[in-house]
This record gives C-alpha cells, structure tokens and sequence, in this order.
C-alpha cells in the first residue's frame, strides 16, 4: 500500500527564480512519493480475469472536458523557462469573442517540471480561467498517476493510481477540500473498488468491505479509531444495522 497525499500538498505555489509567473515547481515531496510507490506496487499486475472492464466496479468517470489539453483548432504558445533555449511549458488558448473584440482564452498547460524533455504535469482550465483538474506524471513515464479535479476553485475529487498501470486504485470525494466525504479503493489494484470509508464531518464513520468480490459491502466497521479509544480495544463496534448506500457500493 502506497499511501500518496492530495496532489496539490506536494508542490509549492510560490515563485521560483526563473520561472514564469503561475509556474509550480515539484518538490521533493514527489519524488519521495514516487520513489515509495514504484518501490512497493510498481511490479504489481493482473490478470484480464480479475481485470474490471471500464467503468465496472468503480465510481462514475468525473465530468471534466478533457478536450481542453488537447491541441486541435487551439493556438499552441511554447514557453522556456530555464533558459535552456528547451520549450518546457506549453499553453492552448481558443479564441473567443468577448465584447465585439478577439480573446485568448487559456485552457490547458503541459509542464516539465524537471527539464527532462518530457511533459509530467497537466492543468485543464475552464473558460473562466478556473482549474477543473490537474494531472501528474510522479515516475516520469508519459503516464499520470494522479488526478485532482476541481469544482469552483475547490478540489472535489481525487484519483490516485498506485500500480502504474495508468487507471485508479484510489479515489477521493470532497465536500470542498479538505473535508473528506467518502474513500473508494481498489485494494487489489483491478479497478474493482472493494473497501469504501465513509467520513462525518470530516471524520472517518464506517468503513464497508466486499470481502468476497461479489461487488458489494459485506462488512462493515463502525468508526473503528472511536470505537477502539472507547472500548480500550482494537476490535471494531458493531456494524450498523441500517446500511448507508455507497454510491459504488451495490445495494
Ligand atoms: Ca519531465
Ligand atoms: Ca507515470
Ligand atoms: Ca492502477
């Protein structure tokens, strides 16, 4: 188990020397995180027997327009921003029409945070110039492995791919970040959610688990850390008699 921080803890948001205004440089909080997911899931595979097919057993893919990154029919500017005479940031406008005049309207950039040649960070922008999701690349493969998207400047969602095979094992839901709704997770790393954690006020509540891989909770926790401190024991209070109803968790 890899266990990765939200996305944006991991970059800083000041200026750095040399660089454009907005430019974010990764620290080494991502490489750090890189370096302990590759080590411990990086030779994790399945099989196409136990692989979900697209959409199966997950949440619902996030409504975001992914077309935003991508270049057709946009204006594509290059920008160097270590003097190396090397594009390391690419932005895309569209062009729109605002008061009988022509706009520039930003709605992607690709970064290379570390000047390897190779874009590792994605931002999508709305036409507002809001964020509606960022992407990471943490071992420099061409492949994200995070995802964080964003509703109203907030981050509402966030998906985290622990195995390097290009698809989620973990997603997160907000109530406006940091305050956490619900944890879905694919503990076997097949794209089958089998663990949902549940949080009140923020606060971890219940935790459902498909035990038998048949797609829907069979067990339950109930606020294991409350319970343990309460009782002075590790075992879980009982589950609750009335089960909630993930929204991934088939009834
Ligand atoms: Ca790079
Ligand atoms: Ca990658
Ligand atoms: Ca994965």
């Amino acid at each position: 188990m890899c266990i990765v921080k939200p996305a944006g803890v991991c970059l800083h948001k000041r200026r750095a020397a040399g660089t454009v205004p907005g430019m974010r440089r990764m620290t080494l909080c991502a490489f750090a995180l890189l370096a302990a997911c590759s080590t411990n899931e990086k030779k994790e595979t399945n099989t196409a027997a136990n692989e979900a097919k697209p959409g199966e057993g997950q949440p619902a893919p996030a409504q975001v327009d992914r077309s935003r990154c991508d270049p057709s029919g946009k204006k594509v500017v290059d920008l160097d921003v270590n003097g190396d005479n090397k594009p390391d940031v690419r932005k895309f406008y569209v062009a729109q029409m605002e008061n009988g005049a022509r706009v520039d309207v930003l709605t992607c950039k690709e970064s290379d945070l570390n000047f390897d040649g190779k874009k590792d960070y994605w931002v999508y922008y709305d036409n507002q110039g809001n964020i509606t999701l960022e992407e990471f690349d943490f071992d420099l493969d061409g492949k994200v492995e995070s995802w964080a998207y964003r509703q109203n400047g907030k981050i509402v969602r966030e998906e985290q791919d622990f195995n390097f095979d290009g698809k989620p094992d973990l997603w997160k839901f907000y109530d406006g970040y940091p305050k956490l709704v619900r944890i879905e997770l694919s503990s076997k790393r097949n794209g089958r959610v089998d663990v949902w954690e549940y949080y009140e006020g923020g606060k971890l509540d219940r935790i459902g688990y498909d035990t038998t891989g048949a797609g829907q909770v069979d067990r339950w926790d109930r606020a294991p850390e409350e319970a343990a401190a309460t009782t002075g024991s590790d075992k879980p209070a009982p589950a609750p008699t009335v089960a909630p109803e993930p929204s991934g968790a088939k009834k």
